[in-house]
């Protein structure tokens, strides 16, 4: 009866999350309201995806339907899309404690190709009762309370983080359920792989170009490093967190603050990372200690293995030191 007792408790991620809110006695079920919209966001793009939907239907597509979720959940404030140059202030009828930053469909470019996308997003609590600013979302990604991203391939995985470890849910299509698969997900401390674009190498840094030299002809005799580079960051970043190593988006000569959007991919990315013991990088700083001034700002970032990070880490430092 083992088998068919686990078959039977089905670890939903709403049942998951219902378990760890009530950890907080004074929480009212918001979280969970605003989760579970965000969970069928995702399962509409799942579907969406799956029928093969075109890119640029897909994009503006699984826009709509992320805003109009969010907004009808009655638990949010301000919500920051990718595809949006402004934020949207919800009216006042439908105002919640939260701030949601998103990338509905990060990655984009691949869908007609087949390869894995992703939508990304990251949870902040409004501190106040005024009208919502711009400022309740100009905030470091250290204040974030929640963090997730879903990744539509040949499964689609959900891996959230609330603040207490990594959880990692699969779609089962038979229930439109996603079940518990991957609990508590640690980052291995060190790992085999990087992941950078390497077309752009001539335009990197001193500290990246060494970082890079020193993966394919390390100077230790230790292995060189595979290459792995999907080109879509979800992707990317959920084989590093399954499988270790380092994902890259480097500054460059051309893109001083590197390419990827700090709120909705940098952020959210990071929180996982340092969630699942493993910590991301900005060259400069530690990245969920960023302040962004504009809700699509760009940053670069070193994020994955502990140990892979502390390397690139202190080639930056040495940089500065000389
Ligand atoms: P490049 C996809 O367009 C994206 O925003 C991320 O998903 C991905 O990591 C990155 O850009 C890829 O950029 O310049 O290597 O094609």
């Amino acid at each position: 009866h083992e088998a068919d007792a686990y078959r039977t408790d089905l670890m939903t991620i709403t049942r998951f999350v219902l378990n760890e809110q009530s950890k907080y006695p004074e929480s009212r079920g918001d979280f969970t309201i605003l989760l579970s919209n965000i969970v069928l966001g995702c399962k509409f793009v799942c579907s969406a995806v799956n029928k093969g939907e075109e890119q640029k239907k897909l994009d503006v597509l699984s826009n709509d339907v992320f805003v109009k979720a969010l907004v009808s959940s009655g638990r949010t404030s301000v919500l920051v899309s990718e595809e949006d140059e402004e934020a949207t202030f919800v009216e006042s009828s439908k105002r919640g404690k939260y701030c949601v930053v998103f990338d509905p469909l990060d990655g984009s470019s691949n869908i007609d190709c087949g390869v894995s996308i992703g939508t990304i997003f990251g949870i902040y609590t409004m501190e106040h009762s005024d009208e919502p600013t711009i400022e309740d979302v100009l905030k470091p990604g250290n204040e974030m309370v929640a963090a997730g991203y879903c990744m539509y391939g040949s499964s689609c995985m959900l891996v959230l983080s609330t603040g207490t470890g990594v959880h990692g849910f699969t779609l089962d299509p038979s229930l439109g359920e996603f079940i518990l698969t991957h609990p508590d997900i640690k980052i291995p401390n060190k790992g085999n792989i990087y992941s950078v674009n390497e077309g752009n190498a001539q335009n990197w840094d001193g500290p990246t170009t060494k970082y890079v030299e020193r993966c394919k002809y390390p100077k230790d005799g230790s292995p060189a490093k595979s290459l792995r580079y999907v080109g879509s960051m979800v992707a990317d970043v959920h084989r590093t967190l399954l499988y270790g190593g380092i994902f890259l988006y480097p500054a460059d000569k051309k893109s001083p603050n590197g390419k990827l959007r700090v709120l909705y991919e940098v952020f959210p990315m990071a929180f996982l990372m340092e969630q699942a013991g493993g910590q991301a990088f900005t060259g400069k700083k530690r990245a969920l200690d960023l302040v962004p001034k504009k809700i699509h700002e760009r940053s670069p970032i070193f994020l994955g293995s502990y140990d892979d990070v502390e390397e690139i880490k202190a080639l930056y430092a040495a940089e500065e030191n000389n």
